[in-house]
């Protein structure tokens, strides 16, 4: 494994501090990110153990946003009619976004983070309160196999793969289709979104090194669609070596051939990326700068995971962006890991609140000024690093 980025002492992404917090000190821990020369699997180098990070406390809620929800439902009626699954399996259900669009006899979650689960389980939703491992497999599908198991933002997030992809071999049919979604590494290179790096996202994927891993258990990418989400991500459809019912689709030969021209197998890449990412901070920090010494009043905009890498890479902290507004419950009267900024239940934007509003959910960028049209009117700016740092 080669190293090639180090955004400096993060606090973990997820873990948003209450006012009793706030006085100890944080554990942090080293963010470095680094390439291996053999597989072109790009992770980062330390990891926490996912007890640490997917608990019964977990914030993050997939249902918050309505770009997720409409695209869940989008995909669920495309499954439905492509594949015709009469069992559906979802590793990573989290509060139920994607499964909400099944019928309840059709689909089983799985679920490690125990609110979430309960989420689910609650509105009557098979849900396992697990991780995804083989027992669990062996388990749930003693009597009949399933037919699609879909997993988004999930595998990215996962270290040990090789108990993910055995558990996948023994429950899925041989008819079956595993459907992947993550992150895609062209696109966070491409617009220099090094926040993609945080505690929890252990592995950026290519789809370079997704087939190398997926060789080994004898299973192989169909199709792949690239899609917007989460600043570009790439739904992979896999199924067994030996299913011939698909045939591989051109989409897999243009994503390998996209990723070997940018350079994505070859180290070289990921030092020029490295460079772009320390001039990013360097043009952020003067931004803010610029704003602070005209006495412009800066708040930021969806206290996300991401935000966090950002925030405390560039060292930003409370006093440059007076709080952030998010709509997630559980994160509102809470601050942000590290920088401690406090975070406020969202209310439109206007004029009177802010100058300016960092993007912390730049992802969501459309859906945003969508909302705050009015505060856009009226010349309200926003701040973004993506793909470089500037005032929209
Ligand atoms: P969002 C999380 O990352 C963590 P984050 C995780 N590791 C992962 O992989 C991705 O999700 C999928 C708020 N918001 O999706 C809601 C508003 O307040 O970019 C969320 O707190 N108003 C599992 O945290 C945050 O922003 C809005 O209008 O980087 C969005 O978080 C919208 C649209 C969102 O993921």
């Amino acid at each position: 494994m080669k190293k090639f980025l180090d955004l400096g002492y993060q606090p973990l992404a997820n873990s948003y501090l209450n006012s009793k917090k706030l006085k100890h000190k944080e554990k942090k821990f080293k963010l470095e990110v680094g390439f291996n020369t053999k597989n072109y699997l790009v992770s980062i180098l330390k990891t926490v153990t996912k007890e640490k990070m997917f608990n019964k406390d977990y914030p993050y809620k997939s249902s918050e946003s309505l770009t997720m929800r409409a695209q869940f439902k989008k995909l669920s009626q495309k499954l439905k009619k492509k594949f015709k699954p009469n069992l559906l399996l979802e590793i990573g259900s989290n509060d139920g976004a994607f499964l909400r669009n099944f019928d309840k006899r059709n689909i089983i979650g799985v679920e490690p983070c125990k609110n979430l689960a309960t989420i689910t389980s609650k509105i009557g939703y098979k849900t396992f309160s697990s991780y995804w491992n083989k027992k669990l497999a062996k388990k749930i599908t003693q009597k009949k196999k399933i037919d699609l198991i879909y997993s988004a933002n999930t595998l990215s997030h996962i270290k040990n793969y090789t108990e993910i992809f055995n558990a996948v071999n023994i429950s899925l049919s041989d008819k079956g289709v595993l459907v992947l979604e993550d992150p895609s590494l062209l696109e966070c290179l491409k617009k220099v979104a090094y926040d993609q790096f945080y505690c929890e996202h252990i592995y950026v994927f290519s789809t370079i090194a997704l087939q190398k891993i997926l060789n080994k258990f004898n299973l192989e990418i169909f199709d792949i669609d690239n899609l917007k989400t989460h600043g570009g991500s790439n739904r992979y459809y896999i199924k067994k070596r030996l299913n011939k019912l698909y045939k591989i689709s051109k989409s897999v030969s243009k994503n390998l051939d996209k990723e070997k021209k940018y350079g994505l197998n070859k180290f070289i890449t990921y030092k020029i990326f490295s460079k772009k990412v320390q001039n990013s901070k360097k043009k952020l920090n003067k931004i803010f700068d610029a704003l602070i010494n005209n006495n412009q009043k800066i708040i930021g905009y969806g206290a996300t995971a991401k935000s966090c890498t950002v925030l405390n890479y560039c060292k930003i902290k409370k006093g440059t962006i007076n709080f952030f507004y998010d709509t997630t419950s559980y994160k509102i009267g809470k601050f942000l890991p590290g920088s401690k900024i406090k975070i406020k239940k969202y209310k439109k934007l206007n004029k009177g609140i802010a100058d300016y509003v960092f993007l912390g959910a730049w992802n969501f960028k459309d859906e945003i000024f969508e909302k705050e049209k009015a505060f856009i009117k009226k010349g309200g700016k926003f701040i973004t690093h993506v793909p470089y740092p500037r005032i929209i």
